[in-house]
């Protein structure tokens, strides 16, 4: 049934020549697809209004969508979808894929803000500190994540089992939560690397669109993520 909405609903929205407008209104109690917490513009000069809003409503909804139907009917849209990454090397690449963007991007949101602090600070910035050595230390190695993920893909900060950071890079839409990721962990911070992500702005300079990513991070945020994460491993 709702495949059968979905595919009646692209019809129609093509026919209105608003292709995504009907197309937003699958929803599922489990997974939320959240609102985008500032304007399309609010993260200008660094992250452009139209990339904002083309990578929001039509990327991140797609890989929504697409996540809904690949679970739909399989028991896993009762799922956490943590336990779902856990074992994700055992489910089809369409949960991999779709869940991978619709998670990532959630997190990418939500660790933007206008209102940036500039820096971590409070128990991150120590703990930054003790890994890296100092803050720009940590921006060099995450930088380089960013800027040596061949083609498509993520950079992370997170926090393995031991309590510890590492800063990581993934593939696609694959993250540290995933039993194949090389390294695994709770993703703290998150920065697509994917041309979708900048082109129309930086085109192929993705080296200036990751310098300009640093003055976007909602630090406030990712210090909320790393003590809630320090309380899941105890
Ligand atoms: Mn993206």
């Amino acid at each position: 049934m709702r495949t059968l909405l979905l595919t009646l609903s692209l019809v129609l929205a093509g026919l209105l020549g608003k292709p995504y407008s009907l197309n937003a209104q699958i929803t599922s109690q489990s997974f939320v697809f959240q609102d985008l917490p500032y304007d399309y513009d609010a993260l200008e000069p660094y992250i452009d209004a139209t990339t904002m809003e083309i990578h929001y409503s039509r990327h991140h909804r797609a890989y929504y969508n697409n996540f809904l139907n690949a679970v739909n009917g399989t028991g896993m849209e009762k799922m956490a979808i943590e336990d779902i990454f856990g074992n994700i090397s055992s489910y089809p690449p369409a949960v991999r894929n779709n869940g991978g963007g619709y998670y990532n991007h959630t997190l990418f949101w939500e660790n933007m803000t206008p209102q940036t602090g500039g820096k971590p600070s409070g128990k991150l910035e120590k703990a930054i500190k003790k890994t890296f050595g100092s803050t720009e230390a940590f921006k060099e190695v995450f930088a380089k994540a960013g800027a040596t993920r061949f083609g498509s893909g993520w950079a992370w900060l997170s926090l393995d089992k031991q309590g510890d950071l590492f800063v990581s890079s993934t593939p696609n839409q694959d993250n540290p939560l995933m039993d194949l990721a090389e390294q695994r962990g709770i993703p703290l911070l998150a920065m697509d690397v994917w041309e979708h992500a900048y082109y129309l702005k930086y085109q192929n300079k993705r080296a200036d669109y990751i310098e300009a990513f640093w003055n976007v991070i909602n630090w406030k945020e990712v210090e909320k993520r790393y003590e809630k994460a320090l309380k899941q491993l105890k």
